[in-house]
């Protein structure tokens, strides 16, 4: 298991603000629905992979022909308001901080760079998953989106583009949320309601958008606007699997990661992985920032795919 480095000087400081228990004190609650927190990061003079850390969110870089956008730490509000519309019961907030910055994939990995650096493509294409090198990878089950992030590391570390101490790996449920507000508290990252103008679903709008088309299909990522910090189709396209195991509860405080902690089970017994941001076979509300999905890890389908992050590590070992 990847193991994250300590957390650094500055964190002090936001555990001071934010209590012992990680919750924010009375009177400090983010209020307004308008932006969250960024802490400003401050790099360790002589630190050997400084120089692969971005300065300021949204800042590009690029690794294995993969491009992303930095993620810089943060807090932020996890889940959705009770009075936000078509909410769901376990997106229940909680207050976190992010104390690791990251790089986050710019878009979904496509099907080009799955054959690339993996090779054949995990499953098989569809009507609605046509080949395309711009085109995301779906049918792809979770242990084949992590072979993708470990091969990926892999063959950077051979070519030298990435130092050690980072690693591709598949984001947290809470990085894939904090990526996805991208410093908004509205219901998407575009306000509190979603057109299917602005992301590839089904053409039913959220809470009283414009009306837009209804493809039924993947698109190339990269066919709808950006977020804030320079990612695509966070919401729509296709879904994306993240690291933790779902648990009913969103996971809050410093750094959350289920990822080895089995959490609600299902109906027959098994665990589920959580799947985030809606596809082109849903309705306009499940692409909400906080909606959560859980799927079986073995499993497939054509509408589940993936990005990766990189992000810091102690070591470059993985168990
Ligand atoms: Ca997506």
């Amino acid at each position: 298991m990847r193991r994250f480095v300590k957390p650094r000087g500055w964190l002090l400081l936001v555990v001071g603000i934010l209590g012992c228990n990680g919750s924010f004190p009375s009177g400090s609650a983010p209020s307004s629905r308008t932006s969250n927190a960024v802490i400003s990061d401050t790099k360790t003079a002589g630190d050997a992979s400084a120089d692969f850390a971005g300065a300021k969110a949204g800042d590009e870089r690029e690794v294995a022909g993969i491009k992303l956008c930095w993620c810089p730490p943060g807090r932020f509000r996890m889940g959705s308001p009770p009075d936000e519309p078509e909410r769901r019961p376990d997106e229940t907030q909680v207050d976190v901080i992010l104390t690791q910055d990251f790089w986050m994939g710019k878009y979904e990995v496509t099907q080009g760079q799955w054959k690339r650096i993996v090779g054949n493509l995990p499953g098989p294409l569809t009507a609605e998953l046509p080949a395309g090198e711009d085109f995301p990878v779906g049918n792809v089950n979770y242990a084949e989106a992590e072979t993708f992030c470990r091969t990926a590391t892999e063959l950077v570390r051979q070519s030298g583009d990435l130092p050690a101490g980072w690693e591709f790996w598949l984001p947290t449920e809470a990085q894939w949320e904090y990526a996805c507000r991208a410093g908004t508290k509205t219901a998407t990252a575009f306000g509190d309601n979603l057109s299917s103008k602005q992301a590839n679903f089904q053409g039913k709008p959220y809470n009283g958008a414009e009306k837009g088309p209804s493809l039924n299909r993947a698109t190339k990522v990269g066919s709808y606007p950006a977020n804030p910090w320079g990612l695509h189709d966070m919401h729509g396209n296709i879904c994306e699997w993240c690291r933790d195991w779902y648990h009913a509860k969103l996971p809050g405080g410093v750094d959350p990661d289920l990822s080895s902690v089995k959490g609600t089970r299902n109906r027959d017994g098994t665990f589920s992985r959580v799947r985030r941001g809606g596809t082109w076979c849903d309705d306009g509300w499940p692409n909400r920032s906080a909606f959560r999905q859980r799927f079986e890890p073995e499993r497939r389908y054509d509408h589940i795919g993936f990005r990766v992050v990189i992000v810091r590590t102690a070591s470059d070992s993985r168990d």
